[in-house]
C-alpha cells in the first residue's frame, strides 16, 4: 500500500513539471517561421531573366541558355540548361535572345515561360 502512494506521488511530480514546459514553449509558434526563412534562401523561388539560346535539346526537354545576372535568384550570368516542354521549345531557336521565367528549386530550374526577344 505505502509503495502505491509513493509511485502516485513521484507520478504526479515528475508528471507535472514535463507538462508544464510544453505548454510555454509554443512549437507552433515557430513553425511557420522557419518556413518563411527556407522560402526566402531559395529553396523554390521564381523569377525572369533574358538571355541566349545556346542548345536546344527536345529528347531531354532542355534548353541550354547564357543569361544575365538573375538578382531575384542571386545568380550571377552563366549558361546552364533549363528544363522545358516541347511547346516552349518550338518557340525558340539556337542563337536567339529570348526573356523567360522560370523556378528554381536547388540546382533545377524550370522554364515557365519563354519568347523570342523582339
Ligand atoms: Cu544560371
Amino acid at each position: 500500500m505505502k509503495n502505491y502512494t509513493l509511485l502516485g506521488a513521484l507520478t504526479l511530480v515528475l508528471g507535472q513539471p514535463v507538462f508544464a514546459t510544453e505548454m510555454p514553449a509554443m512549437p507552433m509558434d515557430k513553425m511557420p517561421m522557419k518556413e518563411m526563412q527556407m522560402e526566402q534562401s531559395g529553396a523554390m523561388a521564381t523569377a525572369q531573366a533574358s538571355g541566349t539560346v545556346k542548345a536546344i535539346d527536345s529528347q531531354k526537354g532542355s534548353v541550354t541558355i547564357a543569361h544575365g545576372p538573375v538578382p531575384a535568384v542571386k545568380w550571377p550570368a552563366m549558361t546552364m540548361g533549363f528544363k522545358a516542354t516541347p511547346e516552349q521549345l518550338a518557340q525558340v531557336q539556337v542563337g536567339q535572345q529570348v526573356m523567360f521565367e522560370f523556378k528554381s528549386e536547388g540546382m533545377t530550374a524550370t522554364l515557365l515561360s519563354i519568347k523570342p526577344m523582339q
